[in-house]
C-alpha cells in the first residue's frame, strides 16, 4: 500500500515537472536546435542491401516479407567507419544528426535486449553500430538525435503488418504488451545512447492515448530535461517536421525543420539518380534558415556503410558553401519581409545585421524596398568587400524609406549563392521580421 502511494506521488511530481514548462524555459531548451539550422538525416540499414524501399517495400508489397528480411544476411556493414561519417558531417556545415536507430521494419542498428531483431544477432555486421557513431558524432561536438519508428511492422504484438493484412484489432493485452516492448526499447535508448533530440515517425497509425504520447514525452524529458521531441508523436512533441515540402510561407510553429532526402529515397537505392543539384539544395537550405527554419537533408548509405558518392559530393558542396557564410547562417533569425527583398534573408539575433540571399545571377544592382532602417556599411560574406550602395526616391519631406540599390560586382559572386550583409544603424522592428 504504502509503495503503490509513493509511486503515485511520483508520477504526480514527474508529470508536473515536465508540464510546468514556461514559454522561456522552452526556447532555452530549443536554442541550439534554433541555432543549428543543418542537420544530417541518415538512414542506414538492411533495405540498402537490394537497393529498396525502407520498410513500405514489403509493407505495400513490392517484396514479400520473407525475401525482404533475407537482407538481413546480406548486411555487412565491412567498410563502416563512423570517424569518416562523422568527418563528413561536420564538414558539410551540419551541427547535428539523426540516425535510424529502428525503422518500421523493426530492424534496429544496436544491440536492443527487448528482441533478436538487430544487426547484432541477425546480421553478418555482428555488431551495434550506433554506439561507435554517437561517440564519433560526440566528439565533433555535434548534437546526436536518433530516429525511431513507433510502429514496428515486424512485431508479433503490433497490430498492423502488412497494407492488407492486419494481426488482430482490438487486443488491448497484446497492445500492452507492444507498449512494453517499445517503452523498454525507448528505456535503453534514453540510458544508452542519451539523444540530444529524439525523431519519432509513424505514429499516424495510433492516436495519443493509444501510444500513451504524453507518458512517453514526459519520460523521455525527465530522463533528460535537454532533450528535444519531434512533432511525430501525435501532439507531443517540440517542433514541426514538413517532410519533402518546402514551406513557401513561415510556418506557424516558431521551431520546424524541413527533412529532405537527396534524390527521391531515404535509404540507398542505386537506381535513383533523380539528384537534386548542389545549387538545389543551397538555395533550398537558404529558403529553409530564410523562413527561420532547419534543414535535415537525408543521406543513405550502402550496406558496407559507404556512401554513395553523388552524395558525398553534395555534402562536399555544402560544406563550402555553409563554412564560407557560416555568420549568415548559424545562430541568426528569419529575416526581413519578401517585400522587401526578393529573396531568402536571415537576421542577427540584435536583428542589427541583414544578410540577403541572391539566388540568382543579378541583372544590375540588387534593391531593397521600404526598408526604414539605415544602412551603415555593406558587404559580400566570406570576402569582405566592401559595397556601394545608394537609396534613391527619398525625398527629405517624405518617410517613404525609398530604394536601396547596392552594387554586386560580377567578380564577388560566389558561384552558388551570394550572401551580401547589410549593417544597419537600428535592429530591424521585431514586427517586420517574417
Ligand atoms: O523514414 C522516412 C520514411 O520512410 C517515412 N518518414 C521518412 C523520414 C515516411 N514515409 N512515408 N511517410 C513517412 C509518409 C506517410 C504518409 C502517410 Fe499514410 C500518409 C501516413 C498516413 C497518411 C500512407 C498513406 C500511409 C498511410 C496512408
Amino acid at each position: 500500500m504504502k509503495k503503490a502511494f509513493f509511486c503515485l506521488g511520483l508520477v504526480l511530481t514527474t508529470l508536473s515537472a515536465a508540464a510546468q514548462e514556461t514559454a522561456e524555459q522552452k526556447a532555452a531548451r530549443m536554442q541550439w536546435f534554433s541555432d543549428a539550422k543543418l542537420g544530417i538525416f541518415i538512414h542506414y540499414g538492411i533495405y540498402a542491401v537490394n537497393g529498396i524501399g525502407e520498410s513500405w517495400s514489403f509493407h505495400n508489397g513490392q517484396i514479400s516479407y520473407e525475401n525482404y528480411m533475407k537482407q538481413l544476411n546480406g548486411f555487412t556493414a565491412k567498410k563502416y567507419d563512423p570517424v569518416a561519417w562523422a568527418d563528413l558531417i561536420a564538414g558539410s556545415g551540419a551541427k547535428y544528426t539523426v540516425i535510424t536507430s529502428k525503422h518500421h521494419d523493426g530492424v534496429a542498428l544496436y544491440d536492443t535486449k527487448m528482441n533478436d531483431l538487430n544487426v547484432v544477432k541477425k546480421t553478418p555486421a555482428k555488431r551495434d553500430l550506433l554506439t561507435p557513431f554517437y561517440k564519433a558524432i560526440r566528439d565533433k561536438g555535434l548534437k546526436a538525435g536518433l530516429y525511431f519508428s513507433l510502429l514496428d511492422w515486424s512485431h508479433p504484438d503490433y497490430p498492423n503488418f502488412l497494407r492488407d493484412k492486419k494481426r488482430y484489432d482490438n487486443d488491448s493485452l497484446r497492445w500492452n504488451k507492444y507498449l512494453m516492448f517499445l517503452n523498454g526499447q525507448l528505456d535503453e535508448i534514453a540510458t544508452r545512447f542519451n539523444p540530444d533530440l529524439w525523431w519519432f515517425d509513424g505514429d499516424w497509425e495510433f492516436g495519443a492515448e493509444q501510444w500513451k504520447a504524453k507518458q512517453i514525452r514526459e519520460k523521455l524529458l525527465n530522463n533528460n530535461p535537454n532533450t528535444i521531441i519531434n512533432s511525430r508523436l501525435q501532439g507531443y512533441g517540440d517542433y514541426d517536421t514538413p517532410e519533402n515540402g518546402v514551406p513557401v510561407y513561415r510556418p506557424a510553429s516558431p521551431w520546424w525543420e524541413l527533412c529532405m532526402t537527396m534524390n527521391d529515397s531515404w535509404g540507398y537505392q542505386p537506381t535513383d539518380n533523380n539528384y537534386k543539384t548542389p545549387n538545389q539544395v543551397i538555395r533550398i537550405f537558404a529558403d529553409c534558415i530564410g523562413l527561420g527554419g532547419n534543414l535535415l537533408l537525408d543521406i543513405g548509405p550502402k550496406e558496407d556503410g559507404t556512401i554513395p558518392d553523388e552524395q558525398v559530393a553534395i555534402l562536399k558542396k555544402l560544406g563550402r558553401w555553409t563554412s564560407k557564410h557560416s555568420e549568415a547562417i548559424y545562430g541568426t533569425v528569419a529575416g526581413v519581409p519578401r517585400e522587401w527583398f526578393a529573396g531568402p534573408s536571415t537576421l542577427s539575433k540584435d536583428r542589427k545585421k541583414l544578410y540577403l540571399f541572391i539566388d540568382s545571377k543579378p541583372i544590375g544592382q540588387v534593391v531593397v524596398k521600404g526598408m526604414p532602417n539605415k544602412v551603415v556599411s555593406a558587404w559580400v560574406v566570406g570576402k569582405g568587400n566592401p559595397l556601394n550602395f545608394n537609396v534613391m526616391m527619398k525625398p527629405w519631406w517624405s518617410s517613404n524609406p525609398g530604394l536601396l540599390y547596392i552594387d554586386v560586382p560580377e567578380d564577388l559572386l560566389d558561384e552558388q549563392v551570394t550572401v551580401i550583409c547589410l549593417s544597419l544603424e537600428t535592429p530591424v522592428l521585431e514586427q517586420f521580421v517574417k
